[in-house]
């Protein structure tokens, strides 16, 4: 059967379809060390992933006060409110509840403080989503305990899911247990609390890490299912699509290889096993892991749903000799065929439709995107309604993805939701800066720390509440 050419999608989203955005804790909170917090690993990376970590905490870390969230949270979500979001994705930071990770108590004082961000989103009729760690391991655990290679890690973070689910349970129903968990493969300290850096980490290392997160994910779905039975638990992945560079067969081989090792997370959330190619490399490679009956029957708990983030797709070659581009975390051999960011990060909205057939294939579990977005230097100006942002190309950019999401809903994927990253500027993951700029909301904040921290809304905030309120339409 040939397919004739498919009409494009037009029309609104399914019904109950979650818009909103997401942050996370290290990104906007600030009060690095109040309110009980211990550090982590976030508050000795002031560079982000662009240099080696500090040894303690030095001032020129924005992420120290970042947007301030932690003051001004209130005011944030009701600009969240006024564009009509219908979820917020944040995560909670693990050394705000457990300030050395190992502590026997929780923090009551940081749990307080979700608390209060959970009543005003009550207030406003906005649904929560809870990222439990991301890239906030604390500190402690990482150099005291070596970060995720550590077995005992799987304790602590499930005492801390127990406090989250029981605290949190009644009031959250969407969680996600650890932020863009494939990334650990490029930036172990980041993603795992890992000290070492990668190139002098051994791949067992590496993947005995990766089994204590992977059984740590798995071993918090069950939890959840236990305390909050009407609670939905879901992976997250780094969705980094790849393309063959040339329709070489070597090409193509070498493109399976690469999307293997991002498969894997999904295949082992969603299917409780260890699929046999991963099994293989590990053979090929002398990969011996610690693996013990009950971590295999804690694998068995498959989450409910597949969350990932979607910023760009990458070529693969299996010339060594073609280099590598930047991206997100990853990076990948560049497209010749697509445009980047001021980044480098290419620009491929079809790359999301494509990413989503190909995980609602391959998983048949609802999907949410919960980032996707477009890091920009964006410049205030004056207009007749106040200072603003003219952040044309962010509509664009967001306007072509969501096109592809309903392209993909109208191919017959289940899709739950999207937030779009950074919905308010948030400094950046990879640079620990305040100009790579992703938000609908402007942050009067510079990247030597100065600025009033004043909010104001840009064009896309205007356009995004039009996409809301027509669930879609608008697009
Ligand atoms: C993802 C992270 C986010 C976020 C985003 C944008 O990898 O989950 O925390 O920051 O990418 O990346 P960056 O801030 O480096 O532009």
């Amino acid at each position: 059967m040939t397919h004739a050419a498919t009409t494009p999608a037009t029309g609104p989203f399914p019904q109950g379809f979650l818009w909103g955005g997401a942050t996370a804790a290290n990104q906007v909170e600030g009060a690095y060390a109040e309110g009980g917090k211990g550090l982590s690993i976030q508050d000795v990376m002031p560079r982000g992933i662009t240099e080696q970590p500090t040894e303690g905490p030095t001032p020129d870390n924005l992420k120290q006060t970042a947007i301030d969230f932690y003051n001004r949270y209130a005011e944030d979500i009701a600009l969240f409110a006024e564009m009509g979001f219908k979820v917020y994705r944040f995560s909670i930071a693990w050394s705000r509840i457990f300030p050395n990770g190992d502590d026997a108590q929780p923090n009551e004082e940081g749990l307080a403080f979700y608390g209060r961000v959970l009543d005003e989103l009550e207030k406003h009729g906005i649904e929560p989503m809870v990222t439990i760690s991301h890239y906030e391991t604390p500190l402690n655990l990482a150099r005291g305990y070596g970060g995720w290679t550590n077995r005992q890690l799987i304790g602590f973070y499930e005492r801390y899911c127990r406090v989250l689910f029981e605290r949190f349970g009644n009031r959250v129903k969407y969680w996600l247990t650890f932020n863009e968990i494939n990334s650990v493969l490029h930036e172990p300290f980041m993603s795992g609390g890992i000290p070492s850096p990668r190139a002098e980490l051994t791949d067992t290392d590496l993947y005995q890490a990766i089994h204590h997160e992977l059984v740590a994910s798995a071993r918090a779905t069950r939890l959840a299912r236990e305390i909050m039975p009407a609670a939905k638990v879901g992976c997250m992945i780094l969705a980094l699509p790849v393309y063959p560079l040339t329709p070489s067969p070597d090409d193509v081989v070498r493109t399976m290889d690469t999307a293997h090792a991002s498969y894997a997370f999904g295949d082992i959330h969603c299917r409780g096993a260890y699929p046999g190619y991963l099994l293989r490399y590990f053979r090929d490679n002398g990969i011996d892991l610690d693996i013990t009956d009950q971590d295999r029957e804690d694998l068995k708990n498959t989450v409910d749903f597949v969350s990932f983030s979607y910023y760009m797709s990458i070529c693969e070659s299996a010339d060594p000799d073609v280099e590598k581009g930047p991206g997100n975390i990853m990076g990948g051999v560049p497209n010749p065929t697509l445009e980047a960011s001021e980044w480098g990060w290419q620009i491929d909205p079809q790359g999301l439709r494509v990413v989503m057939n190909d995980y609602w294939e391959r998983w048949q579990k609802p999907l949410f995107v919960v980032e996707n977005g477009i890091g920009a230097k964006d410049v205030l100006v004056e207009a007749d309604g106040g200072l603003t942002v003219e952040d044309d190309y962010r509509i664009d950019y967001l306007n072509d993805h969501l096109v592809q999401v309903r392209e993909a809903i109208a191919d017959g994927v289940e899709v739950l939701g999207y937030t779009a990253w950074g919905c308010i500027d948030v400094v950046s993951a990879s640079t620990a800066q305040l100009s790579k700029r992703y938000g609908f909301i402007y942050v009067d904040r510079d990247d030597d720390g100065s600025g009033t921290l004043n909010r104001y809304r840009k064009k896309s905030f205007g356009w995004y509440q039009e996409v809301i309120s027509s669930n879609g339409a608008a697009l």
